[in-house]
C-alpha cells in the first residue's frame, strides 16, 4: 500500500466513527428530553446518570481480530456491536425497565438485541440491562443507522460493576478464588441493598399517593 492508499483508509476510517459520535449525541439529546419532560409530568427523574464512549481503533481492531472479522469497515460495522456504547445508571431497579420501555417505544431507535442479566445474571454477579439499538443517522449526503450499546444499571449494580473490571484487569482475567468468592458476596449484598431501596421507594410512592388522594378529597368537600 502506497502512504496516499494508508491516508485514504485511515480517513475512511475516521470518518466511519464519526458516525457513532453523532449517533450516541442524538441519544445523549434524546434521553435529556426524556429526562426533563419525566421530571414534569411526574415530579420524577428516573436517570441519575448517563455516560458514554466510543471504542478506540486500536481495541475495535483487536476485538475484530479475536472475533475473526473481516478487517473492512462494513463487516466491522455490522459485526462489532459496542463501538459505541452508553450506559444509564438509575437509583431503583423498576427505573430500569422504565427507561427500557421509554427507548423501545420510540419510532426512531431499534431495538436489534436484549440481553437481560437482572433477570439472569451471569455467573459471577454481573447484573445490568444490555439493549442493542440501532440508531438512524443523517450525514451530509446519506442516512445511515449504526449500532449502539446501551447499559441500563442501579447505582449499586454500576458501583460493582467498576470494582470487577478493575480487578479482573489488576489480576489479568484470572481472578483468584478467593477474590472471586467475595466479589460473588458481594454482588449478593448490592442485590439485597437495590431490594431494599426499591421496597422503601414503592411505600414512599404509596404514601404520595394517598396524601394527594386526601388533597384532592378536601378540594372537593
Ligand atoms: P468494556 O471495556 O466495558 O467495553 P461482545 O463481546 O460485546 O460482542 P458479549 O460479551 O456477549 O459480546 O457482550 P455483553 O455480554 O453484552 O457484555 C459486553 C459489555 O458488558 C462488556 O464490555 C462490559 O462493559 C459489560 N460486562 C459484561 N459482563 C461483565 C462482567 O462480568 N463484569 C463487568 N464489570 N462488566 C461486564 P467489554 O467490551 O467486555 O468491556
Amino acid at each position: 500500500l502506497t502512504q496516499a492508499d494508508l491516508k485514504e483508509k485511515k480517513d475512511n476510517f475516521m470518518r466511519f466513527l464519526m458516525g457513532y459520535k453523532f449517533a450516541l449525541s442524538k441519544i445523549n439529546t434524546t434521553l435529556d428530553i426524556l429526562k426533563q419532560e419525566f421530571q414534569y409530568i411526574h415530579d420524577y427523574n428516573p436517570i441519575e446518570n448517563v455516560s458514554s464512549r466510543i471504542k478506540s481503533p486500536d481495541s475495535i481492531m483487536k476485538k475484530a481480530q479475536k472475533k475473526g472479522c473481516d478487517l473492512n469497515i462494513l463487516s466491522i460495522k455490522d459485526q462489532i456491536r459496542d463501538i459505541a456504547g452508553l450506559r444509564i445508571t438509575c437509583s431503583f431497579e423498576s427505573d430500569i425497565y422504565e427507561i427500557r420501555d421509554l427507548l423501545v417505544n420510540r419510532k426512531d431507535i431499534v431495538i436489534i438485541e436484549e440481553k437481560d442479566y437482572i433477570k439472569a445474571p451471569k455467573g459471577n454477579g454481573y447484573r445490568s440491562l444490555h439493549l442493542i439499538i440501532s440508531v438512524p443517522i443523517y450525514m451530509s449526503d446519506r442516512e445511515e443507522h449504526v449500532f449502539v450499546e446501551v447499559q441500563i444499571r442501579t447505582i449499586a449494580m454500576d458501583f460493582w460493576a467498576s470494582l470487577e473490571h478493575k480487578i479482573y484487569y489488576k489480576y489479568h482475567k484470572e481472578i483468584p478464588e478467593r477474590i472471586r468468592i467475595e466479589l460473588s458476596e458481594a454482588a449478593t449484598v448490592a442485590n439485597q441493598l437495590d431490594l431494599k431501596m426499591e421496597a422503601l421507594h414503592t411505600e414512599m410512592n404509596e404514601i404520595k399517593a394517598s396524601i394527594s388522594a386526601d388533597e384532592d378529597l378536601e378540594e372537593l368537600q
